[in-house]
């Protein structure tokens, strides 16, 4: 069924696509529902292809709408009289379970928006929240990392003040970002709800409850009630406290994915096999790197796929990006790893400075000190390379396979379908 939104020339297949305008002139006022079973499928959704091939991670009816439902009510503490936004693209997993289904069910009040901020409109989105009158708003934090870099005056000259609370999601938050954001644009009063949860999963799995979990800048803290996670190692046992080892769950839940559609043994080897199973328990493996602290709370560190081994020391990507962001000069870092005859691998940072910052040799060497002196001489990037941008899905995850490749001066080959801008690869390739 095709919208008609604009006057744009569309290419319509007779037979398969319909428009909208159409349809509905001629239905029947009357549609009752329709019933289904619990484990009917509700839909088919492709992961962002950061890793790879996309997979069809499929959904099904009961599970997946009582599971949003329950975590937008507690984690968001959404009311009747609340105006709730998230950012996200409706095509991404965070669109589906939060913008449509979630707030559906609850009976909210979802405020919904096409637009972006563009360099002729940077302040648009916080006209939206002034303007609505929003309480709730619920973004990504590559989105936070782009506001800081447009200036705190957009925010600064608009009334936000209606703002109670904050969601973030789709990467761990560096303690840069999430100061800013609470600050900014939360006034210092909203509590900031970091939510780790993936495609697969459906809806929030690590999450705090606000007004009843103390947060930590850059934590996900714990687990949504009725939710078992644990760090293990390869043979599923429970690391010690700050140890670095698999995120998994380890019971089902309402809204877990039930397959990859017309792929079961992909879903068994992806998230099933990958630690071994212990006294005939299987442990759902999501593909992230944790570790817990003292207090229990989980520290996301990325995919698994994106730990960078120099000389025996295993970095995570995420950790060398923050430090890189945390330098006035930077707006966004993405860390990969490049082959190495002597350290196995080395560290390469593709790097987009602040607008007003030029390019030179001497902030590289600048950076790359500055990564030491927060990190540690064992994580000091051999390469640095300045960018206009990053190669990013549609959801806004950095695509570090491809850099990958780029780094290690090979052609891209793989599925790049996912791929936002595709113009960002050819820059890439010409300008570093
Ligand atoms: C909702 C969504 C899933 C992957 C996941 C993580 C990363 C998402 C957080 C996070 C740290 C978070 N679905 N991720 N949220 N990492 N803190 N709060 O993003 O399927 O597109 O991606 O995103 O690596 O496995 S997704």
């Amino acid at each position: 069924m095709v919208v008609k939104r604009t006057a744009q020339e569309i290419k319509m297949e007779p037979g398969r696509d319909h428009w909208w305008h159409d349809l509905q002139a001629t239905a029947s006022p009357d549609c009752p529902a329709e019933p289904m079973d619990s484990e009917d499928m509700l839909f088919i959704l492709y992961t962002s292809g950061t890793t790879g091939k996309p997979k069809g991670v499929v959904h099904t009816t009961g599970g997946y709408n009582l599971y949003t439902h329950m975590t937008l009510k507690w984690a968001f503490d959404i009311q009747d009289t609340d105006v709730y936004w998230c950012t996200a693209d409706v095509g991404w997993i965070t669109g589906h379970s939060y913008i449509v289904y979630g707030p559906l069910s609850n009976g909210a009040t979802s405020l919904m928006y096409e637009g972006a901020p563009r360099p002729s409109n940077p302040g648009c989105l916080w006209d939206v929240v002034e303007k609505y009158g929003v309480n709730i708003f619920y973004t990504a934090p590559t989105a936070i990392r782009a506001f800081i870099k447009m200036g705190e005056h957009h925010p600064l000259s608009r009334n936000l003040s209606d703002l109670r609370l904050l969601g973030t999601v789709g990467e761990p938050i560096n303690p840069e970002a999430w100061i800013w954001y609470h600050r900014i644009i939360g006034g210092e009063r909203c509590p900031i709800v970091d939510t780790w949860w993936q495609t697969e999963t459906g809806g929030f799995m690590l999450t705090p409850l606000p007004g009843a979990t103390p947060t930590k800048p850059g934590s996900a803290t714990l687990p949504f009630p009725g939710i078992i996670a644990d760090v293990v190692d390869l043979e599923g046992n429970p690391v010690a406290d700050n140890q670095g080892g698999y995120l998994v769950i380890r019971h089902p839940w309402p809204s877990m994915m039930r397959t990859v559609y017309g792929d079961p043994d992909r879903f068994r080897r992806t998230y099933w096999e990958h630690i071994a199973p212990k006294d005939g328990q299987y442990f759902y493996f999501a593909g992230d790197g944790a570790r817990r602290d003292e207090d229990g709370y989980f520290w996301v560190m990325g995919r698994v796929d994106d730990v960078i081994n120099v000389a025996g020391h295993r970095l995570g990507t995420m950790e060398i990006e923050s430090a890189l962001v945390s330098h006035p000069a930077v707006a966004e870092a993405a860390v990969v790893s490049k082959p190495d005859p002597v350290k196995g691998e080395d560290v390469v940072a593709f790097v987009t400075l602040e607008g007003s910052q030029n390019a030179s040799d001497q902030l590289k060497d600048e950076l790359k000190q500055h990564v030491v002196q927060e990190i540690g001489a064992i994580a000091r990037p051999g390469e640095i390379r300045f960018t206009d941008a990053l190669p990013k899905t549609r959801s806004g995850k950095i695509m570090r396979r491809l850099l990958r490749t780029l780094a290690g001066g090979q052609e891209i080959a793989g599925d790049t379908s996912t791929l936002e801008d595709r113009s960002v690869l050819d820059k890439l390739r010409g300008g570093a």
